[in-house]
């Protein structure tokens, strides 16, 4: 019983893992900061099985986490060894929140990277 409820576990861990949507391992380099009308940059950086991976195209959507200012899309400029820069200029400091969405030989990937803004 102990070794099935074992083996139930894994296969979790292993649908978990699969669903979402491609390997990519996508991590925020550099969060812009916040200064009125300057803009900063954002540096993302995409890997998979310890390899940078060039050539993506995709786009971010931030939005604050408890406010609305609506919807800022980013898109990204392939930098080369999987790192992609792009530009902003926020509305304010504070927990900001990207909707990372893009493509890939044909699949979609997502991804959300919330993170904290300072004020400059
Ligand atoms: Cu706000």
């Amino acid at each position: 019983m102990k070794k099935l409820l074992a083996g139930f576990m894994l296969l979790i861990v292993l649908l978990a893992g699969c669903s979402s949507g491609s390997d990519f391992e996508i991590t925020l380099r550099e969060a812009p900061k916040y200064k009125a009308g300057e803009s900063y940059p954002v540096v993302i950086e995409v890997m998979k099985d310890g390899e940078p991976v060039d050539g993506l195209e995709f786009a971010a959507y931030l939005e604050m986490a408890k406010m609305d200012h609506g919807t800022i899309e980013l898109n990204f400029e392939d930098k080369g060894n999987g790192v992609y820069e792009s530009s902003v200029e926020l509305p304010m400091g504070g927990e900001w929140i990207a909707n990372i969405e893009g493509e890939s030989d044909g699949s979609a990937f997502e991804h959300v990277i919330t993170f904290e803004v300072e004020k400059e």
